[in-house]
């Protein structure tokens, strides 16, 4: 009886050592799932004497290094710099570089290299350092993550990783015209979405409740049009500087911004503002409801064309991003022989200032300019349409990407016109085989929208965004030969403890199993 219980106790203590231990690297749970993961004996350790070396002083290498150092420093209390050589590799460091070549990698891939004296990322671009980066967090165990000292030691296990994503758009839609969403809360989400290599931030910046964009030579569209928001708030809007100052942070994490100005649907804010909008010239009364399709611009007036040349050009102006999104959606109440001239003259307006035209999946009635994008959220006819005109799709299917869907029928947040999203059916799908029809080379990438008619703040974005959120960025990321629910649900449990360490207000989904905070 005696051995039996130490042996029992004996086998619990080698189990608990073993979790102690940093697991193998191809155990490390890494969302989304690289390409190639091959272990080797060894592990790193990060120590107070660490440095990240970059070997030369380029202001975007040392920028990226400093963003690791930053992401390091507070939770192992070491006072990190980084440094630039180009001498031997010292042990306990960390270094990045650029070695342009390695095709397979493209523009956003990266090799990981990690011995027990150092770790060596390099990729062909500084976004395939970031996105390395994300690798590096997500090595280290959880408490990394903590804003406060915690204890060592700092060790992640030795190997190579390879990784290069499926597809380079792997984006979020924000609305922040039905609720509004100061800077620094769309800093957080832009923090939150690159941990897990997304790319993509489109802001939904113009609704029937809300204009949120100052345009200095239509400034009644943010005094009037976003002075309110869903349910009567005092709404709100971004100032110039304060897009500028989004775009900027977006672009240092390799986050490309898309503005979409609605239309000529879903313009009742700008039609509140000014009378002249309207085709009875008379200005409609600010809405704080939740309908949609009741409102259009006046197609027929030649005011309206110039209010458009005049918004678009001074967000293109404040926009390095290739795109700008024209909405085009829930259009009901724009006849449609006058919405499909409208749509194609907006699209000369757009590709006049340079920029290529995104709108959702109903422009595809209209004619198509070689440039544009469609983005499939409803009808797989008007995505087809699209397809046949020679464009490529954005996929952000409502019924599997809509981040304002319910989880279930008891969800105190959101809609469920396009059914319940609990998190298995929001990472159960493969955007190249959902429409038949719409195969991968057709594909742009995909998007994942929150529509915020019920989301009022950070913390309520967060209980919707997570734990979906990682699904879409591994449906973007890796092939879908590789992804699976049962498997994937398991590495997803053992991001909880980086949740909490994170702080994110995440819906703990009753099909996750849920780990024991892993203390690696
Ligand atoms: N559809 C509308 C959105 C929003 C959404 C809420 C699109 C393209 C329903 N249009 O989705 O404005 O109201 O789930």
């Amino acid at each position: 009886m005696l051995r039996s219980i130490l042996l029992f106790g004996l086998i619990t203590l080698q189990m608990f050592a073993m979790a102690m231990l940093p697991t193998e690297l191809s155990d490390s749970g890494i969302i989304p799932k690289p390409v190639s993961v091959i272990p080797a004996t060894g592990i790193f350790t990060l120590t107070e004497k660490s440095a990240i070396i970059v070997p030369d002083k380029s202001v975007e290498l040392m920028q990226i290094g400093q963003y690791l150092v930053d992401k390091l420093n507070p939770a192992t209390g070491f006072g990190m710099l980084v440094k630039s050589s180009t001498g031997a590799k010292s042990t306990g460091n960390i270094y990045l570089s650029l070695s342009p070549g390695d095709e397979q990698l493209g523009n956003e891939g990266y090799q990981l290299t990690i011995n027990s004296d150092v770790v060596s990322l390099i990729a062909n671009k500084p976004a395939g350092l970031f996105n390395g980066i994300q690798t590096i967090r997500q090595l280290f165990p959880a408490r990394i993550e903590m804003a406060s000292k915690q204890q060592g030691p700092w060790e992640i296990p030795a190997g190579t990783i390879r990784d290069y994503p499926e597809y380079s758009f792997r984006g979020v839609m924000l609305d922040v015209a039905r609720h509004f969403f100061q800077v620094n809360d769309v800093k957080r989400y832009i923090d939150l979405m690159v941990a897990y290599k997304m790319n993509v931030m489109h802001l939904h910046l113009a609704d029937d409740q809300g204009w949120r964009i100052e345009i200095k030579k239509w400034p009644k569209l943010t005094e009037i049009g976003g002075s309110t928001q869903v349910d009567g708030g005092k709404g709100g809007f971004y100032t110039q500087e304060q897009y500028t100052e989004i775009v900027k942070y977006a672009a240092e994490r390799y986050i490309m911004i898309i503005p979409e100005i609605d239309m000529p649907g879903h313009t009742n804010a700008a039609l509140a503002s000014y009378s002249e909008l309207n085709c009875n010239e008379k200005a409609t009364e600010l809405y704080t409801g939740i309908k949609v399709g009741f409102s259009t611009l006046c197609t027929g007036k030649e005011i309206t064309y110039q209010f458009i040349t005049d918004v678009f050009s001074e967000i293109a102006a404040l926009t390095p991003g290739p795109f700008l999104h024209i909405g085009g959606d829930e259009s009901h109440a724009t006849k449609i022989e006058d919405y499909i001239p409208f749509v194609n003259r907006v699209q000369e307006i757009v590709s006049g200032l340079g920029k290529q035209v995104i709108g959702w999946d109903e422009i595809a009635l209209s004619t198509l300019k070689p440039n544009t994008f469609v983005q499939f959220w409803a009808k797989a006819d008007n995505a087809l349409k699209g397809v046949k005109q020679g464009a490529k799709v954005i996929m952000s299917p409502a019924a599997n990407a809509y981040l304002d869907m319910q989880y279930d029928a008891t969800t105190k947040l959101g809609l469920h016109w396009a059914g319940y999203i609990e998190v298995d059916k929001g990472y159960n799908w493969d955007p190249a085989t959902l429409v038949p029809g719409i195969n991968k080379e057709n594909i742009l990438g995909i998007e994942a929208p929150l529509w915020s008619e019920t989301i009022t703040n950070i913390d309520e974005l967060e209980y919707m965004v997570f734990p979906r959120l990682p699904g879409y960025a591994e449906i973007g990321w890796s092939a879908s030969s590789t992804r699976n629910w049962d498997e994937y649900k398991t590495r997803l449990g053992r991001h909880d403890d980086r949740f909490k360490a994170l702080q994110i207000d995440y819906y703990p989904s009753k099909l996750v199993p849920w780990s024991v905070p892993l203390e690696r």
